[in-house]
This record gives structure tokens, sequence and C-alpha cells, in this order.
């Protein structure tokens, strides 16, 4: 038995298909936006040139990709061996469509492309995705209209930002109602792929849905005072949220008669692509956690329980199988320890040597390593603060400062995720840094946890598969990771530094912020 997981990224539109017996990949491809279909004008996925923080895609592109996508992964195998069906999209996105969608999507018809049916349908040209930031005027009114940056936080489990859907549908409102007024739908990437594959208008499920600072963390629906604070008559153009597990419908015509599936597969709520990833690094239950250490860390993790992030740094999104993920952002990350490495001259090895010939908690020498303005916590500093030694605070000690950072920024990653209450058995890492064994030796010691490098390509897609392996064909959600979600072979690192070691530490970094 097969199941297809689909990700509508950024700047590409991939799938996998695997085996739920065999625990094997059988076919992955991925169709890049700029390059295949140049006519959006999109060279990375979204229209260049956008003014005052503007950041759209054309919502056609992502259409025709999916076309091609299918194209040929049926030219890799059987599509009609594929009996369960879910996708991921990149989150906060939104398309919006007149009264007409919901007749057109019920009546696809096989001899013209889904883009040219569904054109007539966008009351929108074009779609914000998440990179959009133009929207700070929207999010400071609806903080205002609901009493304050807490009340939003604490209700939709994220203070308003640019790029969530709701401040981003104000703005729509605000700058052209007429067009607002034509909208009878509005979707999110997700949602909006999700129905073109049912040929039905889809529901939004809780883990992208909790990106749109709309919906109620504690009830998992439309908050009424934050709809009303971001737009008229705005529940009536907005599809029921559901949870993850829910079956969205079966596959529709167009896709059987196109490209060869069987009748009827049905096809789960499709999901955002961080609650995806979630469960295609194998994270979905609490304990386990999953720092990215990329350009920025980012966090996440499947919570014990509901609370949002008191400082408001954080978000809570729900968790596609159940309950609700954590996800915060350190946009310092690789960008500082970067910036201490070349300060010095030093390559990666000179780095990870500098950790080497230095003890944990550094001799009492602590850094706040922030080189640019930071979300968690959110400051904006004209340097890095450093204190200690007269050396190292005049940054005459090298390795001082190379392990100043990083454990700075861990202790900083721990304390600013406590909120979560996560009681970590292993910590899964990722990333271009995750290869440092290094810095995943402070991240065991400063978390006094296992830390695990994993394996992932495609945890996105993977996850969308997994999801709809488990929904639709029975499979239990541990036995799929045990198959497909495995950490590297010795990769394991264990905290050799004892708890005390960092307590001092701590409270000396938490004094220093
Ligand atoms: P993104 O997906 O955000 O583009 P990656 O996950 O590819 O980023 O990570 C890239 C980063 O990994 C680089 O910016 C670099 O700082 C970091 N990196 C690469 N090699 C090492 C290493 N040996 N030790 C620490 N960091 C490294
Ligand atoms: C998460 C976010 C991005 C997008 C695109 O809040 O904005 O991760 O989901 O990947």
């Amino acid at each position: 038995m097969y199941a297809l997981g689909l990700d509508s990224s950024t700047q590409s539109c991939s799938a996998l298909i695997i085996d739920v017996d065999s625990g094997s990949i059988v076919a992955e491809a991925s169709v890049n936006f700029g390059e295949q279909l140049p006519q959006y004008n999109a060279p990375s996925g979204f229209i260049p040139g956008g003014e005052n923080g503007e950041v759209h895609s054309d919502p056609r592109m992502w259409l025709d990709a999916l076309e091609i996508l299918l194209n040929e992964l049926q030219g890799q195998c059987d599509l009609s061996k594929v009996r369960a069906i879910s996708g991921a999209g990149q989150q906060h996105g939104s398309v919006y469509l007149n009264d007409q969608w919901f007749t057109a999507i019920d009546t696809l018809a096989e001899n013209q492309t889904l883009a040219e049916q569904l054109a007539p349908t966008l009351s929108r040209t074009t779609s914000p995705i998440w990179m959009d930031s133009s929207t700070g005027e929207e999010c400071h009114e609806m903080t205002a209209a609901v009493g304050g940056e807490d009340i939003v936080c604490a209700k939709s489990g994220s203070i308003a930002i640019e790029r969530f859907t709701g401040p981003q549908i104000r703005r729509f409102y605000k700058n052209d109602p007429a067009a607002y007024e034509q909208t009878a739908r509005i979707h999110l990437v997700s949602s909006f792929l999700c129905s073109v594959l049912i040929g039905a208008d889809a529901p939004i499920d809780t883990g992208d849905g909790a990106g749109m600072n709309l919906v109620n963390i504690d009830t998992w629906d439309w908050d009424s005072e934050l709809l009303e604070a971001a737009a008229p008559d705005l529940l009536d153009k907005l599809p029921a949220v559901k949870p993850g597990s829910t079956i969205a419908g079966s596959l529709c015509d167009y896709f059987t008669q196109q490209y060869g599936f069987a009748a009827d597969v049905p096809v789960t709520i499709f999901t955002g692509d961080n609650p995806s990833s979630l469960v295609g690094m194998g994270a979905s239950r609490p304990g386990k956690l999953v720092v990215s250490l990329g350009t920025s860390d980012t966090f996440f993790a499947a919570m014990p329980s509901v609370v949002a992030d008191p400082a408001g740094c954080g978000h809570v999104f729900g968790n596609p199988s159940g309950g609700s993920m954590s996800l915060q952002c350190f946009v310092n990350g690789s960008l500082a320890r970067e910036a201490v490495k070349d300060k010095f001259d030093y390559d990666w090895d000179q780095f990870t040597q500098a950790l080497a010939n230095t003890p944990s908690g550094n001799d009492g020498n602590y850094m706040l390593p922030f080189f640019r303005p930071e979300t968690s916590p959110r400051v904006d500093l004209p340097a890095p603060i450093l204190k200690g030694s007269a050396a190292f605070e005049n940054w005459a000690d090298a390795d001082g400062a190379v392990r100043a950072c990083v454990e700075g920024q861990f202790l900083n990653m721990k304390q600013r995720t406590d909120w979560m209450q996560l009681q970590p058995e292993v910590i899964y890492l990722t990333g271009g840094a995750s290869k440092n064994d290094a810095i995943a030796q402070v991240i065991a010691d400063i978390f006094q946890a296992k830390v695990q490098r994993l394996l992932v390509s495609g945890s996105v897609g993977l996850g969308a598969a997994m999801r709809a392996a488990s929904n639709s064909l029975g499979c239990d959600l541990g036995t799929l990771e045990h198959r497909f979600c495995q950490p590297e072979v010795g990769s394991t690192i264990t905290p050799q530094a004892g708890s005390s070691v960092y307590q001092a530490a701590a409270q000396a970094f938490a004094a220093l912020l």
C-alpha cells in the first residue's frame, strides 16, 4: 500500500510516495517554481520587487506545479497503488476566491488545466506569503482592538505577527474593500490545494490555522473577537477549522482520469509545513524536541498541554497528530556563530577546537550573543554584551568567545522555551550546524538530554505521507516513525557535564539579560 505526501513550499512543490509495508520510498519528485515555471516571474518562488514589504506569489503557479509533479510521479510508479494522500503548504500564505469557486471546484473538467479553470475564481490575483512584512499597522490595530499583545497571544498562541494571515486579510480589506467584498472564501495554501484534490471546499487544520492569529487555541475554532478585529463578515469567508486527523474527502475524478489514481482515494486534511515536519521528523509525541541549526535556529516540539508563551516570543500551533506543538525562532543562530568565527579568522575546525580547549561553564565568562535584532527574547542590541575577565570582555580571548557564544545561545534557548513545560528525552538535531559534535555536546549538557542527529531530507512531504497512512490505512504512527525516521547511526551524544555545571551560568546569563 502506498501513501502520497505533498509539500508546496516557497520555492518548489515536492512529493514523495512511501510503501508503508516495506518502509521504503518508492517515488520522489520536485518542481522548482523559478526554473520550471518562469512565466510566473518568480525566480525564487515569489514575485520580486514588492513594495512596502509586500511579498506575493501567483496561486496558478502552485496549481501548474502540482500537475507537472503528478506527471513526473506517474512516470516513476503506478499511481493506482496510492491508497492515501495528504500534504502540507508553506504557512500563513492566503488565497482569495469569489463565489464561482464553489461550483468551479466541483466541476473540474479534464480538457483544461487546473490553473485555467480556477483563474476566474480568484478575487485577488496574487497571494501574500509568509515573507510578507507589510502589515505592521494592521498588527497594531488588531492588538489594540482586542486589548493588547498578551490577549492576542493567550487567545491565538502568538502575538500579532506581520506574516500571519489575520493581519494580511485586514490589509487586503483596508486597501481594496471592493475586492474583499467580492471574496467568498479565503484559503491557506494548504487548504486551497487540499480543496483542489478533493474537488470540494476543504477545511483548514488546527496546525496551519493557528498561524493566522484568528484561531483560539483553547477551543481550536475561530475566535469571534479576533475575526472582528481583522475584517468584517470574516467568518462567512472562512472554511471550518478541523483537527489533523480529519479526512477532507476523496480524490476527485480530475486526478483519477488525468493521472491514473484509483477511485475514491481518501485525502487527509492538509497542514502547514512546520507541523508536517514535526511528524516527518518522528517527533509528534511529547518528549522529543527538534532543534534545527540553520541560518536561524528553530526549536519545535509536541507539547504536553496547551499553553501560550507569556513573553510573546514563541508560537503555538495544532499538532496534526493531536494536541499542540510549539515553534520558536532564534534569529541569531548560525549568523552569530559565524560572526564570532569570522571575528577571529577561524574556520569551523578551529571553532570546534576552541570548544574543546575551554571548560563547560567557560570559567565564568558569559555572552549575550545577539549580533542582530533577536525575536527570542525580543531585544535589539548595538553589539553582543560580554561579562567576565578583562581579556574576555575586550574580545582578546578567542576560544573563550567561541564557547561563550555557543553556551549563551543554548542557555538562552533553554530559558526562552521553559514556558513549553517540556521534559526532553531526546533532542533531534538537524540543519547545517548539526554536523558539529562539539556544539551538540553543549546542547546535551545544557538541556541534560540525549542529542541525536536526524537524517532528514523532505521531512515535510514524509510527514504528510505518514499522516495519510496513519489516518487512512490503519498504520500506527509509532511504527511508521520507526520505519522512516531513524537518527544517523552513531550520532548519539549524551550529557557529560553534571547538571550543576550550568546552574551558575544560567543564573548569570539571566541576570545579564
Ligand atoms: P538554511 O537551511 O537556513 O539555509 P543550513 O541548515 O543549510 O541553513 O545551515 C547552514 C549553516 O550551517 C551555515 O550558515 C553555517 O553557519 C553552518 N555550518 C556549516 N558547517 C558547520 C560546522 N562544521 N559547524 C558549525 N556550523 C556549521
Ligand atoms: C513559520 C514560517 C515559515 C513558513 C515557510 O512561521 O513562516 O516557516 O512556514 O516555511
